[in-house]
């Protein structure tokens, strides 16, 4: 199974800021350990992050050219960008699994709705680096 690992925005700054919200683990460290442990479950994992909604989009639209899923932290985008959504609608039905590191029904209102979770076959959060494990692990129950 081939697995895109896709970031968007300020994720990119994990590790340096809010580690009580978001862990103490860079991007790079959270990367690594989604991929050795994908490793272990016969995936291969190939990972990349943006702060631009169209680039995001782009990667989306081509995932099914070279991936079997794709495991997706939109960042804030999942709270309002229904163009996003879109494009995650448009490759189904390749799965789309959401993660978020945090709880966001738990956190400011305008956390708690996702406009691109109902198109995702799963969503996980709240959980950190454990809430990409579940993702993997959804993908991979087969
Ligand atoms: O909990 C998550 O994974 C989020 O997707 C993270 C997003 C946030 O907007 C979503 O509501 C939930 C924000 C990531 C910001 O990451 C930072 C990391 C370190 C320092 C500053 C921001």
């Amino acid at each position: 199974m081939r697995i895109l690992l896709i970031h968007g925005p300020n994720l990119n700054l994990l590790g340096q800021r809010e580690p009580e919200i978001y862990g103490k683990a860079t991007l790079a460290e959270l990367e690594a350990a989604v991929s050795e442990r994908a490793q272990s479950q016969g995936a291969a994992i190939s990972c990349s992050q943006s702060n631009h909604e169209g680039e995001l989009i782009d990667w989306i639209q081509e995932a099914p050219r070279t991936a079997d899923a794709v495991i997706f932290n939109p960042g804030a985008y999942c709270h309002y960008s229904y163009a996003l959504r879109d494009a995650i609608a448009a490759i189904a039905p390749l799965p789309v699994v959401e993660v978020h590191l945090s709880d966001i029904s738990a956190r400011e209102e305008f956390r708690h709705t996702s406009v691109t979770a109902p198109v995702c076959a799963a969503v996980f959060a709240g959980k950190g680096q454990q809430s990409y494990f579940d993702a993997l692990d959804f993908l991979c129950r087969d």
